[in-house]
């Protein structure tokens, strides 16, 4: 409290309310994404993770069933400061009596999922699955000249489609619909184009069932290459960008599917200039997309200034997306979640304003002066004071060792 006294006072001098920014940065809700728990195996087909991803490591614990995601996705959030919505994946379908195949999902399929929501008062996200099943074939869901297959895709994404309404209407929260396929070639192919049109053509097979798209965002994810389709994705940059403005959906960028030199954050304001929404998954690439937690990074904070700074925080759909199973799954929620909040608190505390003012007088002596004297000042006197309300503390990793002890230990 004291440090946070003299904190407020050294960020006064710089025209920064901190009392402001803490007000805000907990209504900014952050879609979590279930799949760090359990590997992104889901429950629905028994099937190895597919479609160009892989989750590395073995660290004991992981949920097995609906019951212990629940569980360990309770504890995460007690841990999590701000306003969450859970995003799930149809491959975490919960059936009670018979499985239904995913071109047979139904609302019932995730009444517990809902239940689990309303309970808590959140938001539900979802994704329509395209990979860990049988129907992948040749890798190409989507895209595939077998018309069997791509029907069955299709249908998949409009039986999602309407789950993502059940979602919005149960929970009251609108609820975001992400496609993403990871369709594409290992080697180089011949035709470059069809696999791209074929998508286009199954996109707009899906959304030509009309859903209310005040109550759900359908948003669409682009890629550079998945692991054994390095040569080829489908779903590209351009094509993702320009099939959204032509259908009049949301265009998606993770951070992790661009070439390591390109960075997301130089590109929101592209997407701002033409999109009422955008929507984002935030993940860390090493090297490649190799989906590792989010931390309080450069490229995590360049990408919350983005948002902060063009004054976009209820244009921006914030989601994470990564899996790690190496550490503590929980703490990997934990932790990655948080930074992208922390980040978005540091943003909220850069005198943004100030720095404009430099930029369009051409000072960039002084806005490259202000922008790393900005750096030291008590940051985490804020971030510290914003936990505290909360009820919670800038260290965590005594809780989380204490439920790997009394629960997940037990998992065998
Ligand atoms: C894959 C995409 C996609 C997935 C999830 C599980 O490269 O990033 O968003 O991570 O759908
Ligand atoms: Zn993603």
């Amino acid at each position: 409290m004291e440090r946070y006294k003299s904190a407020e006072k050294i960020y006064a001098a710089y025209g920064v309310n901190t009392e402001k920014a803490i007000e805000k940065i907990g209504s900014i809700p952050i879609s979590v994404h279930c799949w760090q728990g359990d590997d992104v195996t889901g429950f629905d087909s028994g099937e190895a993770l597919s479609g160009g991803i892989q989750t590395t490591g073995n660290y004991p614990g992981k949920a097995r069933t609906p019951e212990e995601l629940m569980e360990d996705i309770d504890k995460a959030f007690s841990l999590i400061p701000g306003i969450k919505k859970l995003n799930l994946h149809a491959s975490y379908a919960v059936f009670d009596g018979e499985p239904a195949d995913r071109d047979a999902l139904r609302p019932e399929h995730f009444a517990k999922w809902v239940d689990f929501a309303k309970k808590r008062g959140i938001g539900l996200d979802f994704n329509p699955t395209f990979f860990s099943h049988p129907m992948v074939k040749d890798n190409l869901t989507l895209t595939s000249p077998d018309e069997n297959v791509r029907k069955f895709w299709v249908e998949h994404g409009r039986r999602c489609l309407e789950i993502s309404e059940y979602f919005a209407a149960e929970t009251g929260f609108p609820c975001q619909m992400n496609i993403w396929i990871p369709d594409g070639y290992k080697d180089l192919p011949a035709d470059r184009l069809s696999p791209r049109l074929r998508y286009i053509k199954s996109l707009d097979e899906i959304l030509s069932v009309p859903y209310d798209k005040s109550k759900v965002y359908v948003t669409l994810e682009s890629k550079v290459f998945g692991i054994g389709l390095e040569s080829y994705t489908a779903g590209s940059a351009e094509f993702t960008l320009s099939y959204a403005m032509k259908a009049g959906i949301v265009p998606l960028m993770d951070n992790g599917h661009y070439h390591p030199t390109e960075l997301v954050s130089d590109k929101i304001s592209s997407l701002l200039a033409f999109n009422d929404k955008i929507a984002l998954h935030v993940t860390r690439g090493v090297r490649w997309d190799s989906d590792h937690v989010t931390l309080f990074d450069d490229e995590t904070r360049e990408m919350m200034k983005e948002i902060v700074r063009n004054d976009a925080l209820d244009r921006v759909l914030i989601a994470t997306d990564y899996f790690d199973a190496s550490v503590n799954r929980i703490s990997a929620w934990v932790t990655g979640v948080r930074n992208v909040r922390k980040a978005l608190l540091f943003a909220l505390l850069e005198p943004s304003e100030q720095m404009k003012k430099l930029q369009d007088a051409s000072d960039f002596t002084a806005l490259m002066a202000l922008g790393e004297e900005i750096k030291t000042l008590p940051f985490g006197d804020v971030w510290e004071e914003y936990l505290e309300r909360c009820g919670l503390k800038n260290s965590y990793i005594d809780e989380i060792k204490d439920y790997e002890e009394k629960v997940l230990s037990k998992r065998r």
